[in-house]
C-alpha cells in the first residue's frame, strides 16, 4: 500500500438546474443530471470527475444512473486496491469486465488524473503533456428557440461574454420550418458573429442534401453531424457536394471511429468530447489520430459541470490537435455551480485555473443541495 492507492470511489447523483431549458432535437432539459465521482486515496488526497451527457441517454444510450450502477458495481471493483499511477492498466482492465460505457468510464478516469496529479503537485494538463495554451476560445450554444429568443440570447452573450460563435440545435420538428428559423436569424444577425447548426444526426440524406444548402446560402459556417452516426458515406458526400466543413460528432466515439472517419475523408473536423471517448487517454489517442489526418478537432461538450469542463479544458490546453476552438460553456448553462471558485470566462474565452489537479474543489453544501436522496 501507497500513499498512491485508490482506498474508495464515492459517486453521487445531483440535479442541477439550468438557466433556462435546453432545447435537443427529440429532448428538452430543465436540469442536468451529475453523477459526481470522488477518487480518494490512501495518503488522503481526494479527484473528481463526473458523469456526463446531454439531459438524457437520448444522446449515447447512457445516463447518469446508468453510469452510478456501472462505477459502483463494476468500475470500481477494479480500481480499489490499484496505485494510481497505474491508470492505463486498470482503464484496459476495464474492457475485460465492461463494454462500451464510454461516459462512465470517463468519469473515473477524470477522477483518477485528478487525484493523481494533486498527489503529484500539478496539474492535470502535466500529465497530459504540458502547457500548450492557457485559454481557448467558447462557442456558445442555444438550444431549440423561437427567434426573437435566440436573438435576445446571442445578443446578450456576446456583450456580456464576447463569445464570437454559435451553435444553434436542430433537428426537432419540420426540417423546412427549421431551416426558415435558421435563415431569418442569420438574417437578423447580419454576419456579426459565426453561426453553427447541430441536427444531432437526425436528418435523412435527402432531407440533409434539400436542405444544408439553404443553410449554406444563409451564411451558416459549419455543419455538426446532419445524418445518422453510422452512415459515413453520406457524411463524405455532404462534405464534398455542399462546400460548408462538415463535423463529426455521433460518428466518433472512438478512436477507431475516428481512422474511420479520416479514412473516408468523411469529416473537416471532429468533435471531441472527452465524455464520449471514454476519457482523457482515449481523447489523446482520438486527436492524434485526427492529427495525423489533417482533421481540425473542436473541444466538445456533453454539457459538462465544473470538474468535466475543467478536465476537457486541460485536455485542450495540452493537446495542439484542438485546432478549431471549444464549446465548454457547460457551467454557465447552470443556474449555480457547486464548487467554492467557477472557471473564469472572458472575451470569449475560458481561461484554465491554476492549482493542482483540476483547479477546482467542491463546495460541499451545494453538492449536497443538488443531490437526490
Ligand atoms: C451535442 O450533440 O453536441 C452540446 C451542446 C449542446 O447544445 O448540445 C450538446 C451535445
Ligand atoms: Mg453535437
Amino acid at each position: 500500500m501507497s500513499d498512491l492507492t485508490i482506498a474508495q470511489v464515492n459517486t453521487s447523483l445531483l440535479d442541477v438546474p439550468l438557466i433556462r431549458p435546453h432545447g435537443f432535437a427529440t429532448y428538452t432539459a430543465t436540469a442536468q443530471p451529475i453523477l459526481l465521482v470522488e477518487v480518494v486515496l490512501d495518503g488522503g488526497v481526494k479527484g473528481y470527475g463526473e458523469g456526463v451527457v446531454p439531459g438524457g441517454p437520448w444522446w449515447g444510450g447512457e445516463s447518469a444512473e446508468t453510469m452510478k450502477v456501472i462505477i459502483d458495481g463494476h468500475l470500481a471493483p477494479i480500481m480499489k486496491g490499484r496505485e494510481v499511477n497505474e491508470l492505463v492498466k486498470i482503464l484496459d482492465d476495464f474492457e475485460g469486465s465492461v463494454a462500451n460505457m464510454r461516459f462512465a468510464k470517463a468519469a473515473v478516469d477524470v477522477a483518477m488524473h485528478d487525484a493523481w496529479a494533486r498527489a503529484l503537485g500539478i496539474q492535470v494538463r502535466d500529465l497530459l503533456g504540458g502547457r500548450f495554451r492557457d485559454d481557448i476560445d467558447v462557442t456558445w450554444a442555444l438550444g431549440v428557440l423561437p427567434l426573437d429568443q435566440a436573438v435576445a440570447e446571442i445578443e446578450e452573450r456576446i456583450e456580456s461574454h464576447g463569445h464570437k460563435s454559435f451553435k444553434l440545435k436542430m433537428g426537432s420538428g419540420d426540417p423546412d420550418v427549421d431551416t426558415k428559423r435558421i435563415a431569418e436569424l442569420s438574417d437578423a444577425l447580419n454576419g456579426k458573429v459565426g453561426l453553427r447548426i447541430d441536427v444531432n444526426a437526425r436528418w435523412d440524406r435527402i432531407t440533409a442534401l434539400r436542405f444544408l444548402p439553404r443553410l449554406a446560402e444563409a451564411g451558416v459556417e459549419l455543419f455538426e453531424q446532419p445524418t445518422p452516426a453510422h452512415d459515413i458515406d453520406t457524411l463524405r458526400e455532404i462534405t464534398t457536394r455542399i462546400g460548408v466543413p462538415v463535423m463529426a460528432d455521433e460518428s466518433v466515439c472512438s478512436p477507431a471511429d475516428a481512422l474511420a472517419v479520416a479514412k473516408a475523408q468523411a469529416a473537416d473536423v471532429i468533435a471531441l468530447k472527452t465524455t464520449k471517448l471514454g476519457g482523457l487517454q482515449e481523447s489523446k489517442k482520438t486527436a492524434a489520430i485526427a492529427e495525423a489526418a489533417g482533421l481540425a478537432c473542436h473541444g466538445a461538450t456533453s454539457l459538462e459541470g465544473p470538474f468535466g469542463t475543467a478536465a476537457s479544458l486541460h485536455f485542450a490546453c495540452a493537446t495542439p490537435a484542438i485546432t478549431f476552438g471549444s464549446e465548454l460553456f457547460g457551467p454557465m448553462l447552470l443556474k449555480e455551480s457547486y464548487t467554492t471558485e467557477d472557471l473564469v470566462y472572458e472575451d470569449g474565452v475560458v481561461r484554465l485555473p491554476e492549482g493542482p489537479g483540476l483547479g477546482l474543489e467542491p463546495d460541499w453544501d451545494k453538492v449536497k443541495a443538488f443531490a437526490r436522496d
